[in-house]
């Protein structure tokens, strides 16, 4: 069976000379967007300074430029579907509903944390909004996904679980594995590569034979696609598609967004690095996904200035109040250091069986 390569654009202008008003429904829809982006980054600026002064150890890597893939990605999923993601975990958090409060929380090391303090920056978790981590490994959790899918399948739910990862995951035998599973059994997997350019300071012309990635999905007659991942209406519309098709037909799908990082690869790294110019830089800040959608409703008549400011100033409160609530918060206690390290299959309160649901 063929499968169909998706191009998902930004859709042409229309021929027709003056376009239909915004509805309500389009209106509300757009807003929500706006807010999903426009929260991360007001969240990753803040972590930003977090990380400068202390307050967050460990590894820190930063989602700005990216929000459109996380925002378009997870505005489509129902509350029953599930999410699996990489160490560039935060924004996609905040984007699957996990509150900021949990999430700076988490990223303090503090026990009102999505994962209790223990997991930090690299493995966000929350049970209830099938957020599945946060993985530090790259391509480790991709098999985890296939797994999932699988489940799914077995249990007779029509549930989906989206899958995201770097660009760099695809030269990993994990990925390859993980495509192939999905494919031949038909899971529910919804496969997303953010492809911002670089693996750490490689380019990712100098580390897969192929520049079209989303053809990697050939190999496994896997319906595939090429999305512009900075615009957030063209990202949500590719993942409409493939949900669906994952619902109906229980078809994984491989969509490539193309996407880029303003900040380095991580708190250790320079903005721009030696890996790459400033003028690329530049070039690709013109195409940042905020303003881009930020642009397109003042166009529509559905944005102005004035609540442009509200909205930022609101968010900005609600990150410090996160920040204020997650320095309130006590570090986990000494006795809990074994807690969830190893599952307890010698008692009968053991949480071995129906571990998640
Ligand atoms: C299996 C494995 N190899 C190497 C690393 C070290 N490492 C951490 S991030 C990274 C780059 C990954 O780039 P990409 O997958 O494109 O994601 P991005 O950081 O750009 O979001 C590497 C090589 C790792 N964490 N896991």
């Amino acid at each position: 069976m063929a499968k169909r390569t998706t191009t998902a654009k930004a859709s042409p202008k229309p021929a027709a000379p003056v376009a239909a008003a915004a509805s309500d429904a389009e209106r509300t829809l757009h807003m929500s967007l706006l807010r999903s982006m426009l929260l991360q980054r007001r969240f990753e600026e803040r972590c930003a300074e977090a990380y400068a002064i202390g307050r967050i150890g460990g590894f820190c890597h930063l989602y700005i430029g990216q929000e459109a893939v996380s925002t378009g990605t997870l505005s489509h999923l129902r509350p029953d579907d599930y999410m699996i993601t990489t160490y560039r975990d935060h924004g996609q958090a905040l984007a699957r509903g996990l509150t900021p409060r949990s999430v700076m929380a988490e990223l303090f090391g503090r026990v009102d944390g999505c994962a209790g303090g223990k997991g930090g920056s690299m493995h966000m978790f929350d049970k209830a909004t099938g957020f599945l981590g946060g993985h530090g490994i790259v391509g480790g959790h991709l098999p985890i996904a296939t797994g999932v899918g699988f489940a799914i399948k077995y249990r007779g739910g029509d549930q989906v679980i989206c899958c995201l990862f770097g660009e760099a995951a695809v030269n990993n035998g994990a990925f390859h594995e993980s495509l192939n599973m999905a494919a031949l059994w038909k899971l529910p997997v919804i496969f997303i590569i953010e492809n911002n350019r670089y693996g750490m300071g490689t380019a990712v012309e100098r580390a897969s034979a192929i520049n079209d990635i989303y053809q990697r999905a050939s190999s496994y007659d896997m319906h595939r696609g090429v999305v512009d991942g900075q615009d957030v209406l063209a990202v949500r519309a590719a993942i409409d598609e493939a949900v669906t098709r994952a619902r109906t037909e229980q078809s994984p799908t491989l969509l490539e967004m193309r996407t880029y990082r303003f900040m380095g690869h991580s708190m250790s790294d320079a903005v721009s690095g030696t890996y790459r110019s400033k003028a690329e830089l530049d070039e690709y800040l013109k195409r940042d996904p905020i303003a881009l959608l930020r642009a397109h409703m003042e166009e529509r008549g559905t944005l102005t200035e004035q609540v442009m400011q509200e909205l930022d100033t609101e968010l900005k409160a609600i990150v410090q109040d996160a920040w204020d609530f997650a320095e309130a918060s006590p570090e986990p206690p000494l006795e809990a250091l074994m807690e969830n390290v190893y599952v307890d299959t010698t008692s009968d309160t053991g949480n071995a069986a129906g571990a998640w649901s």
